[in-house]
């Protein structure tokens, strides 16, 4: 695998203004700034108020209207595991060399957006605004439980290795991310190798400094 050695541009991405989630990192601009400080790449980031996000100039850039985007000289990206992919596929460190090791880390990469991650949101989309509805305890019984099942399957598929498959990928990067959104909620702390996984991923130098990055931007907005 060849990799530019002086990539040209400095990627911009787009990010919260004022995060929803009061700096916890939830948001999906996370992931794409912590690929971008695992591969060491630099970047600057355009922050969009919700009014923003659904004018037109941005609209140019992400058809619904969201964050997060990336702008590389000519090319824009939208969708966060694309974005997630396409810094993995330009850098070292994200994606095996070996072809077969590759395409099992882009598969963990769809799982963690495609399997794992609709019912975590679902449940994050209950409690913030399904919660006054006359059947929201019936609701968040259901989608608890279709969250246990992915949960219990995955841990015993992931059992006591540090990462998915071999050496931390962007597929871990992504399922890291998607379980976050578990903390707090009392169902990731009954698979203790699940609680452990995702401590090892927040553990990362370059997590660290892409959280860091998007709380400090809370921190401002909170302040202004
Ligand atoms: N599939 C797209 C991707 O992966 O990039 C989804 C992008 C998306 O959902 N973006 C959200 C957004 O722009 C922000 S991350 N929403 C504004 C809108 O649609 O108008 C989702 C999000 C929002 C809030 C919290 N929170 O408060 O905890 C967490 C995550």
């Amino acid at each position: 695998m060849t990799y530019a050695a002086n990539p040209p541009m400095t990627p911009t991405i787009t990010a919260f203004e004022r995060s929803p989630d009061g700096g916890k990192g939830l948001a999906r601009d996370m992931r794409v700034r912590w690929a971008l400080e695992e591969v060491g790449r630099a970047y600057d980031v355009r922050l969009l108020s919700f009014k923003a996000m659904k004018e037109s100039a941005h609209l140019a850039l992400h058809p619904f209207g969201q964050i997060p985007t990336y702008e590389e000289g000519d090319l824009v990206l939208f969708e966060s595991g694309a974005i997630v992919l396409h810094i993995a596929e330009r850098h070292a460190g994200l994606l095996p060399d070996d072809a077969n090791a590759r395409a099992r880390a882009i598969t963990w990469m769809f799982a963690a957006l495609s399997t794992m991650e609709p019912p975590i949101f679902d449940l994050t989309i209950a409690r913030l605004l399904e919660r006054d509805e006359p059947w929201y305890e019936q609701r968040l019984h259901v989608v608890e439980e279709r969250i246990r099942k992915r949960l219990g399957e995955l841990s015993g598929r992931v059992g006591d290795a540090d990462w998915l498959d071999g050496e931390f990928s962007a597929g871990d990067l992504l399922m890291v991310t998607v379980l976050l959104r578990l903390k707090g909620a009392g169902l990731l702390d009954q698979y203790p190798n699940l609680s452990a996984y995702v401590a090892r991923g927040e553990a990362r130098p370059a997590y660290k400094r892409a959280f860091d990055a998007q709380l400090a931007v809370f921190a401002a907005a909170s302040t202004s």
